[in-house]
């Protein structure tokens, strides 16, 4: 080997005060796990010594608790983007400890090229393999590594000898030019390959190489409950009216499918409903539900940027590779969900929402309009783009202590302009050629639970004319009122 093995501790000792630092993967598939906590540790050393070290994180998405969690409890980052789903870092965050800022998924690897956030002093690599040519099979997971890698001026590579060699052949990775140089991305079907299976590095710049066996599967979901598959369901019943009435084509367009308990409860639906065709995924993230819905031969092929299964659906997946080997393709976030393709593709994406307004803007990332819950993710890169959007999510949360339809969003992610259709347990709202006041109707009488229709009734009875009616000094009653009552329902207009 050409490149000097070193701990994970001596990893860290290049890493340096003020360092805008780039990781691979995306969720904690292909994130590396030693290096990142090794820098927590050195950042508690440092500090206790009086000195000061925060680092800046480029990441592809959410990471694990070894890098925002280890390094948000050393007190230990600066800025960081684009996703996150850290407990801890989600409190730094929402307490202003530090500067996390909430991006399109799509759009930093471009951002990063163009010197928006200055240069990047290192890269970590969670790696199956690396060649003395610096020839890298990457993790489970690929994110925005292609650019961060060729940028850095050092390179770590995290060689894990969980990551079953068989991964090899699953990436493709690609990295656009830039304009005014770029051209057409060639996807034109979801399984079109436009890259390489291997990550090139210029071997010069990797510094070490550092060896774990570090697990690499992530927690389970919780199983589907009957909510998430009322839910599911309606998403199911609203794709298949879709096709019967011949506005999806019969042979089915690729879906995109968010995080989470409920996108694992709709993939649970699709899987169980024999009407449903075959059909691809074009997505970012492919969780459990994937794995059984690419043996039973629902899911033809799925592209994403990232396998993030638990450790069983892991095996499962590698346990058939023979099967399922040239069924699944991970690409660096930038092209999973390039606008671009997802229009060309007519992609149908589903994502999750925190609350829905009557008149159908999502709000995605904010509780009660300030607290960052996650952030956009790769959401508004496929809802923008999609060939039909949808978003779900319960009618009610928190023991009917909140209704996820209220007068107007908190905080906005995804406008009216840009969503299609709203689900929840209680039914679909098709908003599609609806005026504002239809679609407000469409989204009481279908999506709101029962118990909050009264009010938002009565809200919209009293809301003053224009072309979308409101009052402005009630719109936020039933946030306000769950700050000061402890429930919506305590809402007064
Ligand atoms: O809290 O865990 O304490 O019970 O929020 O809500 O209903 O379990 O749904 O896990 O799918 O998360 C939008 C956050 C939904 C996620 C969001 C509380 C609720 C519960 C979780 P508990 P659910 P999910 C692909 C695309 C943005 C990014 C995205 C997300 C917890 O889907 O981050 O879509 N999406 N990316 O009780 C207060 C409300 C609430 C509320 C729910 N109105 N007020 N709390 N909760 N609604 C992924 C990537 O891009 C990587």
């Amino acid at each position: 080997m050409a490149f000097p093995i070193i701990t994970a501790q001596e990893a860290a000792e290049y890493v340096k005060h003020g360092d805008n630092l780039g990781i691979s993967g995306f969720t904690a598939a292909g994130t590396p796990k030693v290096v990142p906590a090794a820098i927590a540790e050195k950042a508690e050393r440092e500090h206790a010594a009086g000195r000061e070290f925060k680092v800046n994180l480029f990441t592809g998405a959410s990471t694990n608790d070894a890098t925002d969690g280890a390094l948000t409890r050393a007190n230990a980052i600066d800025k960081r983007t684009p996703y996150q789903g850290s407990g801890d870092l989600r409190a730094g965050a929402n307490k202003q400890q530090l500067n996390y800022f909430d991006l399109h998924l799509s759009e930093l690897a471009q951002k990063i090229r163009q010197g928006t956030y200055g240069k990047i002093d290192v890269a970590i690599i969670e790696a199956q393999s690396v060649t003395d040519e610096g020839e890298i099979v990457l993790g489970t997971g690929v994110g925005n590594i292609p650019t961060l890698a060729a940028l850095a001026e050092k390179v770590i590579v995290e060689v894990n000898d969980q990551i079953p060699a068989e991964i090899a052949g699953l990436h493709d990775i690609y990295v656009p030019l830039d304009p005014p140089y770029r051209r057409e991305i060639p996807i034109y079907t979801a399984n079109d390959r436009i890259g390489t299976p291997v990550l090139k590095v210029d071997p010069k710049k990797i510094v070490g190489v550092v060896n774990t066996s570090a697990s690499i599967g992530g927690g389970a979901f919780s199983p589907v409950d009957e909510k998430t598959m009322r839910i599911g369901n309606f998403v199911c019943d609203f794709l298949l009216g879709e096709m019967k009435a011949g506005r999806i084509p019969k042979t089915f367009l690729p879906l995109q499918s968010g995080v989470g308990n409920i996108a694992n409860a709709v993939l649970a639906s699709l899987e169980a409903n024999p009407e449903v065709p075959v059909f691809e995924m074009y997505t970012e993230v492919v969780q459990d539900a994937v794995v059984n819905l690419l043996l039973s031969g629902k899911c033809k092929f799925a592209s994403s940027s990232s396998m993030t299964f638990s450790n069983e659906a892991n095996k499962l997946f590698f346990d058939n590779i023979d099967k399922l080997g040239d069924r699944l393709m991970l690409r660096p976030c930038e092209i999973s969900n390039h606008p671009e393709v997802v229009r060309r593709l007519g992609v149908i994406s589903m994502n999750t929402a925190i609350e829905a307004d009557i008149f159908g803007n999502v709000n995605s990332t904010h509780v009660s309009g300030v607290k960052m819950m996650n952030g956009i993710g790769g959401s508004g890169d496929f809802t923008r783009n999609a060939y039909i959007s949808i978003f779900s999510c319960p009618s009610e949360s928190k023991a009917g202590a909140i209704s996820n339809i209220v007068p107007m969003v908190s905080h906005v992610d995804h406008s009216e302009h840009s969503v299609d259709i709203v689900i929840t347990d209680q039914g679909i709202a098709d908003l599609r050629g609806k005026s504002p006041i239809q679609r407000a109707k469409e989204v009481i009488e279908n999506c709101a639970h029962p118990d909050y229709r009264p009010l938002l009734r009565e809200y919209l009875a009293l809301a003053k004319g224009g072309h979308t009616p409101h009052t402005l000094q009630s719109a936020f009653a039933f946030h306000t009122a769950l700050a000061t009552d402890g429930t919506m329902k305590a809402a007064k207009f």
